[in-house]
């Protein structure tokens, strides 16, 4: 795939576009990017990928006028180690950022937002960074600490003060990068702005004008909700499950004063932030609620039903303030003649279970939160459209953006240039299998330490560390990875190629892995 490099000039690029082969590039107009990601927001979720659940217009605006990667894959699904394989174009093993936990992200590396800087581009980042470190790269940026809050969030600012701001997570974001557009950056030169949400992280909290959305809403439980993990004893021992672990209170809003759970004291430094109109909203809502529920005093798998539900309905108020703010920038590049010549690309820092194999949470190698959702809308020139079917994963975005704005893509970027495929180009060349490696082990939801590769067809996961454990999955055959063919004499074949194909990338990658 390096040959695309062909393609593609130094830092002073900017000058001479006109050399590569779209249209827009040939009229010398360099091309900016609005790069716009959520935090756990899955594909299930959204109504360009799937119609069962709820509607999401703007993000379908962004598929309906441009690309659906219908395959696209995170290397690690955790928010901090995707957030650095993003910036990075590299696995974790690459830019050393493994895990939420234990690691600093060294801002000393390469990153694509400081070789775009360097090219001549204005960066920004607004939102949730979760690298433990403040942002280098950036021509302007204002992040949340650590998670940051639903309600009237602080931010860290510049010159590192810490300021809070009135109002609502997700709109305050998108005022700051709107008001970045228009008033801050220096309009001749080109720009990467990347619109970092921290919706629709646990737990969940809606803005309270869409509180009353989807209350009439029912929704069948996935049909492996009840997973009894049978030959995945990996996934036996987690702890995210709907049923076990998501907490009455801090999860579900069940607060009453007689009641203490795990997490109560969270919940109620979350919504101890809230001014007096929204607390009261926010109580007028839930209290019937909380009345009706305690009432009921629900067992077993009615419990479990009702949690979905709530769970369910609570994550798509979360996900209706998003779209509506995805649709403002949107109408913003649109109102000012920008969407003809940006690159806007909607994706999240994972996906997440919602409610398959009764979980919620991610890092699993597992398909739900393996995938993450990816739509671009193209800039004038670029003609493709509808579904791209190529594996594709988080470390391929920063290659892609170099290659956008003409700048070299260094050697050492682990990622591949998207460029071709957004072309209408299908490279005969292209990736056949994707590798993973999540490492946050022990720690909150114990999901052991694994690696794997996938193919279309197949996915091989070891895991490790206190466990030694493989599980092969057909993935055609069995999509929602139930049964575990390790031991599946038929596949004895499949099994020796994946573990071929597993040691090759660990050894692209040079990801040297020590088991204990
Ligand atoms: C918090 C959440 C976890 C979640 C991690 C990582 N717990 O710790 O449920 O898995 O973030 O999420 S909470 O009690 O604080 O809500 S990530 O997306 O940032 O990686
Ligand atoms: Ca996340």
């Amino acid at each position: 795939m390096k040959s695309i490099k062909n393609l593609i000039y130094g830092s002073s690029a900017l000058l001479v576009l006109a050399s590569c082969s779209t249209k827009q590039q040939m009229e010398n107009k360099p091309l900016n990017i609005v790069y716009i990601m959520t935090d756990d927001h899955t594909a299930q979720m959204m109504s360009c990928y799937d119609t069962r659940y709820m509607e999401t217009p703007n993000l379908d605006r962004i598929a309906a006028d441009g690309v659906r990667f219908t395959n696209s894959f995170v290397a690690n699904s955790l928010s901090g180690p995707s957030r650095a394989c993003i910036l990075t174009g590299k696995h974790s093993c690459q830019n050393k950022f493994y895990d939420n936990t234990t690691c600093v992200f060294d801002t000393a590396q390469q990153t694509f937002p400081k070789l775009l800087q360097k090219a001549g581009y204005q960066t920004a980042l607004f939102g949730k960074l979760h690298l433990e470190s403040l942002p280098v790269g950036f021509d302007y940026w204002e992040i949340l600490p650590g998670q940051g809050d639903y309600y009237n969030p602080d931010f860290i600012t510049m010159n590192n003060d810490t300021v809070q701001k009135h109002g609502y997570v997700t709109n305050i974001i998108t005022d700051d990068a709107i008001d970045w557009m228009e008033n801050k950056r220096d309009k001749n030169k080109p720009f990467c702005l990347m619109i970092h949400h921290k919706a629709i992280h646990r737990n969940w909290m809606a803005d309270t004008c869409n509180l009353k959305l989807y209350e009439d809403k029912t929704f069948p439980l996935p049909d492996n909700f009840f997973d009894d993990y049978k030959g995945r004893p990996a996934a036996a021992a987690q702890e995210m499950s709907i049923v076990n672990d998501m907490d009455m209170i801090y999860d579900l809003k069940m607060l009453r004063p007689d009641k203490k759970t795990r997490l109560k004291s969270l919940y109620e430094q979350f919504i101890g932030r809230m001014d007096e109109a929204q607390r009261a909203a926010w109580d007028a809502f839930y209290g019937p609620i909380i009345d009706d529920f305690y009432k009921q005093n629900l067992q077993g798998k009615d419990l479990a039903n009702w949690k979905f539900q709530r769970y369910m309905r609570d994550y798509m108020k979360t996900v209706k303030s998003l779209d509506d703010n995805v649709g403002r920038v949107l109408d913003y590049l649109e109102e000012n003649g920008l969407l003809d010549n940006t690159l806007v690309v909607y994706t999240s820092d994972q996906g997440f279970y919602m409610g398959e194999h009764g979980w919620f949470d991610k890092r699993f190698m597992y398909e739900e939160s393996m995938h993450t959702p990816l739509i671009m809308r193209l800039p004038k020139g670029f003609d493709r459209r509808g579904d791209i079917t190529e594996m594709v994963q988080n470390i391929d975005y920063a290659p892609t953006f170099l290659e956008l704005a003409g700048v070299e893509v260094p050697e050492d970027i682990q990622g591949l240039s998207l460029l071709p495929l957004l072309k209408g180009e299908h490279p005969k060349d292209w990736r056949k299998s994707l590798y993973y490696h999540f490492y946050e082990y022990p720690a909150e939801h114990m999901v052991k330490r694994h690696y794997g590769v996938r193919t279309d067809r197949y996915k091989l996961i070891h895991f490790y560390n206190d466990i030694d454990e493989w599980e092969l999955f057909d993935l055609k055959n069995d999509p929602s990875e139930m049964n575990n063919l390790i031991d599946n004499p038929d596949y004895a074949d499949v099994l020796d190629s994946m573990k071929i194909e597993l040691n090759k990338l660990q050894v692209q990658y040079k990801d040297v892995v020590f088991e204990k």
